[in-house]
């Protein structure tokens, strides 16, 4: 088989990127190790920038969003029992909008149904060859078989822990890495959101999200130790602690109900460099990693596609390699605000075990401090609702 694009990873960074090439008359095959099922069952991110959703909509794919998704013009944070509103909307001139993963991955993988552009599920052993020659080539197993795509150029888009990343000679390639002590315990439940807006709770016990995926039903973390079971974790335990970590009126107007789904995330920092080796693209978590305290990660993923969508667009169309010869720097220099702004917003808001008394007044002053200051409520603002391509 030869195609122009070989895409390694059926999540939204290679499903967006295909979109896209499909739509310029760019031939690519979409290889992914697990099944449609499988990818749709990840509850992960919920918060778009605009500039994602305007990518959704450029792939032709965003009407279910248009229709479906909650606009939020701010979120609130609370600390020392009390609400604090970051207005968005008057801050910034933007928003963000409520719509999960498994819904826009969902609309894509319909999309590409619809356009008959080829996806392999359970593509077991895919593996990129000859990157650094001219002549790029992946092979996988399916039904006991070994196949082979002959390509122009291999998007790595099969997250962290993905074979792309670990393909690379380890002299090539940099990384870099930050490992927090706590993970984070989500809930999915069939009830209302405790309000109307995400909150973002600092307390002593640690670090709350209130969240939501539509108004029947709520996302809600709680920050745990790194080495925490869910089998510790009843619903009753979990509706228990959150409402501790939160002040005394949002607390009360919490409404609980059974978790459909449960689970503990790890929190980690991790950037590897470069995004390109060769004719081997690295794109979304394949490349990089940030805690989801700022809700970066899928949105970043969406702005790697942008600067590779334009850098394949301008070597097929405009018969030029210059998109393809700056993708890992331009990639690079937004990851790292994204990245900055994820670990601020972590510190800020958890319970780290050795922080001690004089860190905890060193982050209360930080508080304190942004919703004193126009200037920092600005900063927090202006990197939420996402930085620009
Ligand atoms: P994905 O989604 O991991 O998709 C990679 C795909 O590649 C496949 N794959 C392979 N395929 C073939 N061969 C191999 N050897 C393969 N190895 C892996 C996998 O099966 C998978 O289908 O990466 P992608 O596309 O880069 O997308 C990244 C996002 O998924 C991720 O950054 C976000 O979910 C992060 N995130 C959030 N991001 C936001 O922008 N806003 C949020 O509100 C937000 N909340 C979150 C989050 C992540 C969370 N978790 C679980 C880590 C909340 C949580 C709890
Ligand atoms: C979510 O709804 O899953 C969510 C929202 C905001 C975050 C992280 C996750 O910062």
């Amino acid at each position: 088989m030869r195609t122009q694009i070989a895409i390694i990873g059926s999540g939204p960074a290679g499903l967006l990127l295909g979109q896209l090439l499909t739509n310029a008359g760019i031939d690519n095959i979409i290889l992914e190790r697990t099944t449609k099922e499988h990818v749709l069952s990840r509850i992960r991110a919920g918060v778009l920038e605009e500039g994602t959703a305007a990518m959704l909509d450029t792939t032709g794919a965003g009407g279910r969003m248009h229709s479906e998704s909650l606009p939020h013009d701010g979120f609130d944070i609370t600390f020392d029992g009390r609400r604090h509103r970051v207005d968005l909307f008057e801050l910034t001139g933007k928003r963000v909008i409520i719509y999960g993963q498994t819904e826009l991955t969902h609309d894509l993988m319909d999309k590409r149904e619809a356009s008959e552009a080829l996806s392999v599920y359970e593509a077991a052993n895919v593996q990129p060859h000859d990157f650094e020659s001219g002549r790029p080539h992946v092979t996988y197993e399916k039904d006991g078989k070994v196949h082979r795509i002959d390509c122009d150029f291999i998007a790595g888009c099969d997250g962290y822990h993905g074979i792309s990343r670990k393909a690379v000679p380890e002299k090539a390639i940099e990384t870099f890495e930050r490992a927090y002590p706590f993970g984070w315990l989500g809930i999915i439940a069939d009830v209302p959101p405790v309000g109307d807006e995400l909150v973002y709770a600092n307390h002593p016990r640690g670090f709350a999200l209130c969240s939501m995926r539509t108004p029947t039903r709520s996302r809600y973390y709680v920050q745990v130790p790194a080495d925490e079971k869910i089998e510790n974790w009843s619903d009753e335990r979990f509706w228990d602690e959150i409402r501790r970590r939160l002040p005394e009126g949002t607390a009360e107007a919490m409404i609980t109900g059974p978790s459909v789904e449960k689970s503990i995330a790890p929190i980690r920092s991790f950037v590897a460099e470069p995004l390109r080796f060769g004719r081997l693209f690295l794109a979304g978590d394949a490349g990089h990693i940030v805690p989801p305290t700022g809700a970066k990660g899928l949105n970043l993923a969406a702005s790697d596609v942008n600067y590779l969508f334009d850098a394949f667009h301008e070597f097929y169309l405009e018969n030029s390699s210059d998109g393809i010869e700056a993708y890992s720097q331009k990639a690079l220099a937004r990851v790292w605000k994204a990245e900055r702004f994820s670990w601020w917003m972590t510190t800020t808001l958890h319970r780290f075990p050795d922080q001690g008394t004089f860190g905890q007044k060193i982050q209360h002053a930080e508080l304190d401090y942004l919703f004193q200051s126009r200037a920092a409520l600005t900063m927090l603002a202006e990197n939420y609702v996402g930085l620009p391509y």
